[in-house]
């Protein structure tokens, strides 16, 4: 199937509006970052440990990346699920596919043959990139046995040392990276239309496994750009990735792509903590970067210890993911410099941000404002879809330049998660201030954020329905001092079994799920509470837990 197949298009009129209003620019993004890199090529366009690559350098391996995927058979349009740690080579195979309008379907480090069996199908993808093995996990093994079961997966592309030996039927995806040689030299990429798929995101998922989310050029360069200016990104940016590269926030907001627009330079790093955050940072002279509250409450911590010296060279830390809470976020604007940027994001589109001159006040306790004029908002009553008065809560609506009809390829989901004039049903319970700022007061939609994974409750459910022992299945947020929420179970169980939390761990773990979807917590209750509909009544239970948590 080729991608177009699967999309929900914005009407004609309403791109045609976009276009002419200049947030559509008609340009693919390898095309926009060919431009930047030609006219500041001896800046340093990635500095990743031991290598350091300038823009003409980083432009050369790109082009010479993309021609060696099409020369392996992979076509434009066609799907490969990315699965890499954060490192130079996603930069390279990124723009690479980009370039040769090849759609990358981004995959995070944590998933596993669940998860990443679903993203092979869903996307049909050709080629499966991985790294040989990462913190104890066999990634290779695991994407060959995917590959031996799929109809459409035929490559297998493995990061490893570059002396490592593979096995003949994967292939090393260092040469992919390498510089242009002799049999990539004058190879003449395909156009790439800009109206056409760039990426796959993820949904968070409220219902069962992640959707696609088709970003085409268009829509995702305008959200680069908007956000780059909002966090006042330029040239002298040095921005240090520590989220998973493949997720929206550290992708494109204004992250790596927003730093490479503009000249400045990426630095990979493979986790926040904060002992080698904050050394990154001093290393490399880190003016942006972006965390979930968990790992800002981490930073604040080792700062308070060691002192925030390193840091001298921050100038935005943006926040997102999840709801920071207002006290982490006044600590963050005393005790860390630079100026701190709210950010309330979404795979789906929508960016709010804090902007870098708001009042303190607005940057502590509010969630931002929507990054274009051209953002459609509304929110809602939860029960009957009106519009709330300004300053009540409700269910956030909406759609925009760069907020996508529909998921891919998936006529339910969208007819739950779409209204039928096109705006996106976010599940957050939002409050709109005189101010235009946002603040997050909660969630309609049945997700639980571990600090910033979004794990979908019903997932949860479905797997723990396999164990012979369940009855009744309930996950359910459980608040959490660092994390913000945790998965906690309540089950009911079948007359004569028993059931504890080890055994529902091995269970995910043997199902080849990612760790973060573990449950921390597990009541085997004698019956579960209901709604008068006869539902499980996922309220009372979350209200259960937070006045457990209230007392301590
Ligand atoms: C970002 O994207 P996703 O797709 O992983 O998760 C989106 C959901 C939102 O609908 C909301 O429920 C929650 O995560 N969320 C927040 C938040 N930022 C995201 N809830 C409260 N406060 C916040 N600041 O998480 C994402 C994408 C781009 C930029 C930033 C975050």
């Amino acid at each position: 199937m080729n991608t177009a197949d699967g999309l929900t298009p914005w009407p004609a009129e309403v791109a045609e509006r976009y276009r002419s209003d200049g947030l559509w620019r008609g340009r693919a993004i390898g095309d926009v970052f060919v431009e930047s890199a030609w006219t500041h090529a001896d800046r340093v366009a990635v500095a990743d440990g031991d290598t350091t690559l300038t823009y003409a350098e980083l432009a050369d391996r790109v082009d010479a990346c993309a021609a060696r995927l099409l020369a392996l058979g992979i076509a434009p349009d066609d799907r490969i699920v990315v699965q890499l740690p954060n490192h130079w080579t996603f930069v390279v195979l990124t723009l690479g596919c980009l370039r040769a309008g090849i759609v990358p379907v981004m995959a995070l480090p944590a998933h596993r043959e669940h998860e990443l069996r679903h993203l092979i199908e869903a996307s049909e993808a050709v080629a499966l990139v991985s790294p040989d093995a990462l913190r104890d996990f066999d990634h290779r093994n695991l994407s060959c046995a995917l590959r031996a079961e799929s109809p459409t997966l035929r490559h297998v592309l493995i990061q490893a040392d570059d002396d490592r030996a593979l096995p003949d039927d994967v292939e090393h995806l260092a040469p992919l990276c390498a510089p242009s040689d002799a049999a990539t030299r004058g190879v003449a990429l395909p156009p790439v239309d800009a109206s056409s798929v760039a990426v796959f995101l993820l949904s968070g998922g409220t219902t069962g496994l992640p959707k696609l989310i088709a970003r085409t050029h268009d829509d995702y360069v305008c959200n680069v750009l908007l956000t780059s200016a909002t966090a006042g990104v330029d040239a002298d940016t040095v921005y240090l990735a520590t989220l998973p590269m493949g997720h929206n926030f550290p992708l494109a907001c204004p992250g790596i792509l927003g730093t490479l627009f503009a000249r400045g330079t990426v630095v990979p790093l493979g986790s926040p903590r904060p002992e080698r955050a904050f050394a990154a940072i001093q290393r490399y002279g880190v003016t942006h970067t972006a965390a979930v509250p968990a790992v800002v409450a981490s930073w604040l911590d080792h700062g308070a210890a060691v002192g925030t010296d390193a840091l001298h060279t921050l100038r935005v830390l943006q926040v997102g993911g999840a709801r920071l809470a207002d006290e982490l976020a006044r600590r963050a604007v005393e005790e860390l410099p630079g100026t701190l940027q709210q950010v309330f994001g979404m795979a789906e589109g929508l960016i709010n941000v804090t902007r870098l001159d708001d009042p303190v006040e607005a940057i502590v306790a509010t969630q931002g404002r929507p990054v274009s004029t051209s953002d459609e908002l509304r929110v809602v009553d939860e029960a009957t879809g009106t519009a709330v008065p300004d300053g009540t809560p409700g269910v956030l609506l909406t759609r925009g330049p760069y907020t996508p009809r529909g998921y891919y390829d998936a006529p339910e989901a969208n007819a739950r998660s779409f209204t039928p004039d096109g705006f996106y049903i976010t599940g957050d319970i939002v409050r709109l201030r005189p101010d235009g700022n946002l603040v997050v007061e909660g969630r309609s939609k049945d997700m639980i954020n571990r600090g910033g994974e979004n794990i979908s409750a019903e997932e949860v459910e479905n797997l723990v329905y396999r164990l012979p022992s369940v009855r009744l299945a309930a996950a359910v947020a459980m608040p959490h001092a660092t994390l913000g929420e945790t998965v906690c179970l309540f089950a009911v169980l079948h007359d004569g079994y028993e059931l504890d939390l080890a055994t529902v761990r091995a269970h995910f773990d043997a199902s080849g799920v990612a760790a973060f979807k573990r449950p921390e917590r597990l009541e085997t209750v004698a019956e579960l509470p209901l709604t008068k509909v006869g539902k499980i009544d996922k309220k009372a239970l979350r209200e259960l837990l937070a006045s457990e948590h209230a007392r301590g």
